[in-house]
């Protein structure tokens, strides 16, 4: 693996494998240096990657350059962190594009393997959805062509060349795509500085201050560090505002409960495919990897001074619990934007399903572990499935196993219909692309094969069951 990795087993090999662990630190000095640690929560403001401006704009289309390259990112302070990063850095630059016009992002291959680039929950066409085998030589540039006619969400960008995402992504290769149109403008929600991005990722560190990766296959990583925007747990000076934020999970497997501290309410507008039919007040909600939430939080009912944490409930308390930090100061002026108050959209209703799959969610033991889906791995040269243009379907995941799976589709969207396991909330009665299906649950979506034909894949977002071939391929026909 490493060797087919050209210079990230550079990289990856600089300094020791000892680590810093929090709970194994004894010694008098480390405990003088406790305030000091780089991995105390809420010592950093939280990092907000740069929004990417057009290298121009030709006939209505703006275009973008990114090269896809190594750099080195403090995400602890005082340490120099190896990284692979569009535009060398972590997460890579937000793009913020808007419905109807159109956009090309060239992208430049500037490792030593081969990358490609994955518009997550967008509505491309198969060329240019950054199929696992489409991959960008090292070298060579791509231009992924972006239509941006769907409704207004928060996408990603993330490398998808086959068997290496698990690495490439916890090195950095994923970025913010911000779809906005002139629905979601009409309700005045927070804008600016206001709209926030917030990329979760559970990292692990050596001594060096440089990521540890170890592969696990069956629990997909895991690692010791919440880091927010590419920082260790920070905290975020909020005005007395209404705030968006918008909580993408970049994880490679782990899965988060979140909450405010004190049971504070939020208001979920929005899930991967953009606005639910109504706001919905919650008080947390669960984020599997590669699932987006929106929500709104009202700081103006917060005193200055006031700190509100965020908590994933899943989370060790000594480590993975905390997430980030509310720090509410003075100031806010008048506030223009608003929380909407009755329907934001509706639903477009969905064609009658023309056919069903069961997807048996399985992991085969005894020799090489590998994850399956239907008791098929990844096969390039094979369909599994051939729906009809603009038809739906039913499929059920079904998850004998003990793993979540958080199940995505490319280049379309779902509902979800029905879960085994009790009554689908609110919150995800809205677009999806990725959906957790838990363990021993059975969760029947219904896919709209829209909006073009040709070759798309289905997989595990936990990266190392997607890269050990928990993928199939469909062909809209
Ligand atoms: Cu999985």
């Amino acid at each position: 693996m490493r060797n087919s990795m050209g210079s990230f087993a550079l990289l990856c090999t600089i300094g020791t494998p000892a680590t810093l662990n929090r709970k194994g630190v004894t010694t008098s000095a480390a405990r003088r240096a406790k305030q000091a640690s780089p991995f105390a929560p809420f010592q950093r403001d939280v990092p907000i990657a740069p929004v990417l401006s057009p290298v121009r704009t030709e006939r209505g289309v703006d275009v973008y350059d990114v090269d896809i390259r190594e750099g080195m990112a403090e995400i602890l302070p005082g340490f120099q962190t190896p990284i692979y990063g569009y535009e060398g850095i972590y997460p890579g630059p937000t793009i913020r594009a808007r419905k109807g016009r159109a956009a090309i992002v060239r992208q430049r291959n500037g490792l030593s393997f081969d990358s490609n680039v994955h518009l997550h929950g967008g509505y491309v066409p198969a060329a240019h959805d950054g199929h696992p085998m489409d991959v960008i030589a090292p070298g060579a540039t791509f231009d992924y062509s972006y239509p941006n006619e769907q409704d207004a969400a928060f996408l990603w960008y993330h490398d998808h060349a086959h068997g290496r995402t698990a690495r490439t992504l916890y090195y950095g290769l994923l970025g913010a795509y911000i779809l906005e149109d002139d629905r979601e403008a009409a309700l005045e929600l927070p804008r600016d500085e206001y709209d926030v991005p917030l990329v979760l990722a559970d990292h692990a560190f050596n001594k060096d201050g440089s990521f540890r990766y170890e592969e696990n296959l069956d629990l997909g990583f895991r690692g010791d560090t919440i880091l927010v925007n590419g920082a260790v747990a920070p905290r975020m000076r909020v005005e007395r505002r209404i705030y968006r934020l918008r909580f993408l999970n970049a994880s490679n497997a782990r899965s988060y409960d979140l909450r405010l501290g004190n049971g504070r309410t939020m208001v979920q507008i929005a899930s991967d495919g953009g606005l639910l039919e109504r706001p919905l007040e919650r008080t947390g909600f669960p984020l599997h990897p590669a699932e987006r939430i929106e929500v709104l939080v009202d700081f103006r009912k917060f005193r200055p001074g006031s700190e509100v944490v965020l908590h994933n409930l899943l989370g060790d308390p000594a480590t993975t619990r905390s997430v980030m930090r509310f720090d509410v100061v003075r100031g806010g002026g008048s506030e223009d934007a608003r929380i909407p108050a009755g329907r934001m959209r509706t639903l477009e209703r969905l064609p009658d399903p023309i056919a069903s799959h069961r997807w048996d969610l399985t992991l085969q033991t005894g020799g090489d572990i590998q994850w399956k889906i239907a008791n098929r791995g990844f096969d390039p040269t094979r369909i599994d499935v051939r729906p009809q243009l603009g038809s739906t379907e039913l499929w059920q995941w079904h998850n004998p196993s003990e793993r979540v799976h958080p199940m995505h589709l490319h280049g379309m969207l779902f509902r979800i219909v029905e879960r085994s396991t009790g009554v689908v909330h609110p919150g995800e009665r809205g677009w999806k692309d990725t959906i957790g299906v838990q363990p021993k649950e059975t969760v029947t979506v219904q896919p709209w094969f829209t909006p073009y034909k040709g070759k798309y894949v289905f997989h595990c977002h936990a990266l190392e069951h997607g890269d050990k071939a928990m993928m199939l391929q469909l062909e809209v026909v």
